[in-house]
């Protein structure tokens, strides 16, 4: 007893130690976990789980059981050798009780190998410790448990043995700490992500996750993938939903310099997307660096020295046959990367024994040596896949030349259609400007379609009116992305014109019309016009709003005449009115209805439209841009109800609409 009491004591004094050690941590939990939010609160568990996976890397473990207890209780065990539990020597305490008590003491045991652990924040089993309210671990060792308690990183038992064991592995337990984190409540939808990655990462390593909060309702999902990347490859398709351009994954590792290097990728028929996750030590680097650089290489590398040789084949079987004048064959210098990496979809993953992480989320790999290491494993093992899977590498090197093909094309139609919007001053081609310079006195006229621009053209006064007209295909407002449609050839023009710039780099003192303003039919495509026009304004220019300069001309619906007695009427009530007041005396009265604005002419266009001595038109406020931005949103959006909602609500312009 007396023995057992003069080792309490020797402990009580390493209890102010440990405590001391860990109390910058509990100081500023921010610096060793990124968060004391949800980010924070769930990567107290990964720290836990990655020790575990060390352990299986090290190949003494198989399984992983994590469970969510009642009151958000983590409960981590591992069928592993169990930490070591003997004395120290150097600290003079069990190995164990360092590894909970100590920064960074995971790096001092079993040395070699490849951990995972000591990741992003790097900080171990510690950190865990001092931002929890307790933790507890028991190590089963074939013989004894031995158990040890702490409460916040603290404790006041040394580990002892509690029972009888025939297994090995480890298990902790602990409850974070609700005086550090702003929630304790874990999302099983988050750990269940996080483990299926390093059940894929980690090929043939079971890990189960149980939500064990709500006795009526137990969630548990064992995931276990013996194809490791390959079924990560497999996995993300088939969730995709994405069709394959060929039906083996491909993939290749080895270890260079002690750095472990594995890549896996399919072609899909995704031709838009080009897909990388890249992984160092298990952790997700989502800005690429080193190891993705090596395997962009490598693959570049090999399709082109592939499609090299099936070039010179080709051309040796088809010798008889000159090249005509003129069409003489340029040497081939290979596809792009981009071209080649079209419709790809990579897993790469690296382990070594340190990483340094960099960029502005820290999630860029840096280490230079990476980057050798990747690029020879992955040259020599494609070279020699391609060569014994001819067929696979023949479709991928026809869809490198595809993807090269349609972006050589794109980027000549491109170069044509800049040409042909802009004239040598760098304003749009379709441009009749105004003679006069001073924007306190020139206006605008954007109008929607050739026939309106020629009419609106003639009718101008020159001197101060310049005209705009807008062409090419009616963009589809439903579908259109906003972003995308500032490359559109319909706006472009309009930028252009308008002198400004857009977004960050808008400036009003480049303004290059005081009045900009939107003549548009009273029709369906006419409001589609504004309607983008407008919500244009608002997201890319929006001071040109706030500052009144945007306007929406009124073009009459209808042309009420009797001989040479004209008036035109801007809405039913007024036609009405006109009817009655021409048609007083019994003549014959003419109607017209203005389907747009083409079919006015000239001179009829200036009279009612663009006459500033005659004209209505609208300034448009903030308020009204928003509303088309919201409009808009709404059409083009992607969620059902507010969409069936605006639609329902306006009933009558849905139908106008065609939606
Ligand atoms: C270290 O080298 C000697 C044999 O044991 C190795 C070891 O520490 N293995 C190990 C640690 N397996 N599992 C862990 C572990 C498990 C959890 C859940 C938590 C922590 C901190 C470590």
């Amino acid at each position: 007893m007396a023995e057992d009491e003069k080792v309490l004591d020797n402990y009580g004094a390493d209890d102010i130690v440990a405590l001391k050690g860990l109390e910058p941590v509990r100081k500023r939990p921010g610096m060793y976990i990124g968060s004391t939010g949800e980010s924070g609160l769930h990567h107290l568990v990964y720290e836990i789980v990655d020790n575990s996976v060390d352990e299986a890397l090290a190949g003494y473990c198989t399984e992983i059981d994590v469970s969510i207890l009642p009151d958000n209780v983590i409960r981590v065990i591992d069928n592993g050798r169990g930490i070591p539990t003997g004395i120290n020597h150097t600290e003079g305490i069990s190995a164990a009780t360092l590894v909970f008590t100590v920064l960074h003491a995971g790096g001092k045991f079993g040395g070699g190998g490849y951990k995972v652990s000591g990741g992003l924040h790097g900080v171990g089993a510690s950190v865990v410790n001092a931002l929890s309210e307790w933790l507890e671990v028991e190590i089963h060792d074939g013989k004894n448990v031995h158990f040890q308690h702490f409460d916040r990183g603290e404790y006041s038992e040394p580990i002892k043995v509690v029972r009888d064991t025939d297994h090995t592995g480890t298990q902790v337990t602990f409850k974070p700490d609700g005086e550090i984190f702003h929630s304790t409540v874990f999302s099983y939808e988050t750990l269940n992500e996080r483990m299926r990655e390093k059940a894929f990462l980690n090929g043939g390593l079971k890990i189960t996750l149980h939500d064990l909060r709500d006795e009526n309702n137990i969630v548990e999902e064992s995931m276990q993938y013996d194809g490791g990347i390959r079924s990560y490859i497999e996995w993300l398709n088939k969730k995709r939903g994405a069709e394959v351009l060929h039906p083996d994954i491909i993939y290749l590792n080895g270890t260079v310099d002690g750095i472990l290097v594995e890549a896996a990728f399919q072609y899909t028929t995704d031709f838009n997307s080009e897909v990388f996750r890249s992984f160092a030590n298990d952790i997700h680097t989502g800005e690429g660096g080193m190891h993705e650089l090596g395997f962009k290489r490598a693959l570049s590398k090999v399709v082109n020295d592939f499609a090299k040789t099936y070039k010179e084949n080709d051309k040796s079987k088809t010798k008889k046959k000159p090249a005509k004048k003129g069409e003489e064959e340029k040497p081939f210098t290979g596809y792009s990367g981009e071209a080649i990496r079209e419709a790809i979809n990579a897993i790469i993953s690296v382990k070594l024994p340190e990483c340094e992480f960099e960029g502005q989320t820290k999630g860029k790999l840096g280490n230079p040596e990476v980057q050798p290491a990747v690029y020879k494993i992955a040259t020599e093992q494609l070279t020699y896949y391609f060569e014994e899977h001819p067929e696979t590498a023949q479709i991928i090197v026809n869809k490198a030349a595809n993807s090269q093909a349609a972006r050589d094309a794109a980027k000549k139609a491109m170069e044509a259609k800049r040409k042909s919007i802009m004239d040598s001053n760098g304003l749009p081609g379709k441009l009749a400007d105004c003679s006069e310079s001073d924007p306190t006195h020139t206006e605008i006229y954007i109008v929607e379609g050739d026939s309106a621009g020629g009419s609106a053209k003639e009718g101008r006064d020159r001197r101060f009116q310049a005209i705009l007209a807008l062409w090419g295909k009616m963009l589809n407002v439903e579908k259109a992305r906003v972003d995308k449609v500032y490359n559109n050839e319909k706006l472009l023009p309009v930028v252009k014109a308008l002198g400004t710039g857009i977004a960050d780099e808008f400036d009003i003192t480049k303004l290059r019309y005081g009045r900009v303003i939107i003549m548009a039919d009273a029709d369906v495509d006419g409001l589609h016009i504004r309607t983008l026009m407008l919500t244009f304004f608002f997201r890319f220019m929006r001071p040109l709003i706030e500052q009144g300069h945007v306007y929406c001309a009124q073009p009459p619906l209808f042309k009420v005449a009797k001989g040479k007695q004209v008036r035109y009427a801007f809405s039913d009530e007024e036609r009405d009115t006109y009817i009655a007041e021409l048609g007083g005396d019994g003549g014959k009265v003419d109607v017209q209805r203005y389907k747009g604005l083409g079919e006015m002419d000239p001179i009829q266009l200036w009279e009612t439209t663009m006459n500033p001595k005659t004209r209505t038109m609208l300034r448009v406020s903030v308020e009204d841009a928003a509303k088309a931005d919201e409009i808009l949103t709404i059409l083009m959006g992607d969620k059902v109800e507010p969409r069936r909602e605006f639609i329902e609500a306006n009933a009558k312009l849905a139908e106008n609409l065609d939606i």
